[in-house]
This record gives structure tokens, C-alpha cells and sequence, in this order.
């Protein structure tokens, strides 16, 4: 049997390349993987629903079922903000910001997207938990408020996220590269499966809702028009593909190369994803691969967010493709 790293023993790895790290993040990525073993147990299950009873009703152990997002929120908050390693937490499902117990002792940040895409579910389609992890901006976790929330993605001392599809994958990043592991069932554990994780300079997919074209500004239907003609030296056109999951698109593109876009729209003036649970924590890994991730005019790690709950544009993928792209949005080609 070949060498089988788990991703306690990589976390673990990592931890011992800082010499003096106290542990304290190997701690919370652990917490991470472990929560995500919970949702993914809920997740495997969803098809059952018409027979273990629908969301908002009442099963037949006589519990009351959730639906899936809600389930998946819960289960993390409770997973994670127990071990007082947090001082505050966001969550895509909640409103305001939590304080978990024992915040009193937490040095870190979380702001998670339990089931990014959880429409999806009914259709038997890949979904994922995406988080973020910052410090604390202050000394002391009893201060700690919505501002330590709102820091740059810059910031961010780890990421990544979690893919319920056909196997059940975690990809994470602490700054020092993006590595994947594939969920095995039979042991109840993350395995080491992707070490590494490049994506292409350039790639041969892009993935974005075409459906939205009349709402697409004209510098994106530019862009569109331009990765459909044909171009040997670049590989146009471009195949598309969308799953309209964003881990699931993000994923397939990190590992063949592509660009995905959810650009502003007359709908969605700002785009519809949200900067700190989704853009920020994918832009790190992208970063990390060797992509790039942007709004169309600046980088996305560098926006100073005002707000929780905030959205923007994303292009986020290999790095020339991106590059194009933000020159098509910025008037410039
Ligand atoms: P959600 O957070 O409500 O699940 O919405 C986010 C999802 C992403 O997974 C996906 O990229 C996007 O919405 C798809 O939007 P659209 O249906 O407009 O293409
Ligand atoms: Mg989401």
C-alpha cells in the first residue's frame, strides 16, 4: 500500500515547517474536516428525503427535519465553535455575526457558506461548504467584533473547501500551496489524493449563467464574443461548462484550467457572490495554484469590505484568462 497521508498528518506536516507555530490552526483545520464529515453524512443521505420525510416536517423518529443549508450551518457552528478556538464567526445563512462559547479564549476568525448551492441538492448535483479563516485583529478575543470580520482577503491565514460530488473532496490552503484530499468512506477519513494543486496558465473552459446575457454589460458581452471566436494560438473558443455550483465549477477549473464568471449583472449590480464567504476564500486558493481571482477591475483579496454580507463581481481562474478578461471589462480591449 502506497504511504496514505490523512489530513490530520498534513495539517500536522505544515504545522512543523513554522517552527514556534502553537498548533492552535492545526487544531481549528481539524475542527474544519471534522464538521465537513458531519454535513457530508447529511449530504450522501438527501435523495432519501421523500422517504425519511421532507424539510419542515417531522420524521419518523419524531424529529423535526431541517432543510439541508440550515442542517449544515448548525452542524458547523456547533462543531466548531465549541473548542473556544473562535472569537467570532460568520455565516452565509446568518444574518448577524455569532459568538460561539468559549469565544473568550479564540484567537481565529470563521466565516463559512455551510451548503453553497444547495438548490442543487434536489437534482442529486455537487455542492460545497467553503470557509475563511482570519486572526483576530486585536490582543484580546472579548474585542473582538464585525470589524475582525471585515478584514482584507489578504488576511486570510487559511482557506478552502469541501465538494460533496461524486467523491467527497477537501481542498485547503495555509498560504503554502493547495492541497486535496479525497474523503474515504470505509475509514472515515481525508486522504491525501492531490498534492500540490497548479492550474493552468490558461484554460479551455469558461463557465457563467449565458442565460443572463440580455442582463450582462457590454464589456462582458464582449469578452463572451471573444472567447467564442476561433484562435488556434489561444484555443478558442472555449468549451463551456456550468454547473451553476460554484465549488463544483471552481473545482473542475482549478484542476483542467478555465475561467469561471459571475459578473455584475442589471439584476445583480454587484454580482450575486458573496466576498467573504465565497470570493475570498477561493481567490487564496486560487492565488496559491498560480490563478488569479478579480472583480474585473482590481483584485479580490484586495477589496476592504464594508460589509458581512457583501457581494461582487468574480473572475476567478488561470491566470492569463483572467487577465483578459479584466482588460475586456476595463474598456481596454
Ligand atoms: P447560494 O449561495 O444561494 O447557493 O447561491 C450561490 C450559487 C453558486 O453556487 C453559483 O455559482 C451561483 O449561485 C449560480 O447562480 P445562477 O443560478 O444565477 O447561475
Ligand atoms: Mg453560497
Amino acid at each position: 500500500m502506497n504511504n496514505l497521508i490523512t489530513i490530520e498528518r498534513h495539517f500536522l506536516e505544515q504545522q512543523m515547517q513554522h517552527p514556534g507555530a502553537s498548533g492552535s490552526l492545526t487544531a481549528v483545520l481539524n475542527d474544519v474536516a471534522f464538521a465537513s464529515k458531519l454535513v457530508r453524512r447529511e449530504v450522501v443521505r438527501a435523495g432519501l428525503v421523500d422517504i425519511l420525510g421532507m424539510a419542515g416536517t417531522t420524521n419518523v423518529q419524531g424529529e423535526e427535519v431541517k432543510k439541508l443549508d440550515l442542517f449544515a450551518n448548525e452542524r458547523i457552528i456547533n462543531a466548531i465553535g465549541q473548542h473556544g478556538r473562535f472569537a467570532i464567526m460568520g455565516s452565509e445563512e446568518n444574518e448577524e455575526t455569532i459568538i460561539p462559547p468559549k469565544s473568550e479564549t479564540g484567537k481565529y476568525v470563521l466565516l463559512f457558506d455551510p451548503l453553497d448551492g444547495s438548490s442543487n441538492i434536489d437534482v442529486n448535483v455537487s455542492v460545497g461548504t467553503i470557509f475563511s479563516i482570519y486572526r483576530i485583529t486585536g490582543d484580546s478575543p472579548e474585542d473582538a467584533s464585525l470589524q475582525d470580520c471585515l478584514q482584507k482577503g489578504l488576511k486570510q491565514v487559511a482557506a478552502g473547501y469541501v465538494i460533496y460530488g461524486s467523491s467527497v473532496m477537501m481542498v485547503y490552503t495555509t498560504g503554502n500551496g493547495v492541497h486535496g484530499f479525497t474523503y474515504d468512506p470505509t475509514i472515515g477519513e481525508f486522504l491525501l489524493s492531490h498534492e500540490n494543486i497548479t492550474i493552468p496558465e490558461r484554460g479551455k473552459y469558461y463557465s457563467m449563467n449565458e442565460g443572463s446575457w440580455h442582463q450582462f454589460n457590454q464589456t462582458t458581452k464582449n469578452y463572451i464574443d471573444y472567447i467564442k471566436e476561433e484562435d488556434k494560438a489561444t484555443g478558442r473558443p472555449y468549451s463551456t461548462r456550468y454547473i451553476g455550483s460554484l465549488v463544483a465549477d471552481f473545482h473542475r477549473n482549478l484542476l483542467t484550467g478555465g475561467i469561471f464568471i459571475y459578473p455584475a449583472t442589471k439584476k445583480h449590480a454587484n454580482g450575486k457572490l458573496r466576498l467573504m464567504y465565497e470570493a475570498n476564500p477561493l481567490a487564496f486558493i486560487c492565488e496559491q495554484a498560480g490563478g488569479k481571482a478579480s472583480d474585473g477591475k482590481q483584485r479580490i483579496l484586495d477589496i476592504d469590505p464594508a460589509e458581512l454580507h457583501q457581494r461582487t463581481p468574480l473572475y476567478i481562474g488561470s491566470k492569463e484568462d483572467v487577465t483578459v478578461a479584466e482588460k475586456f471589462e476595463q474598456g481596454l480591449r
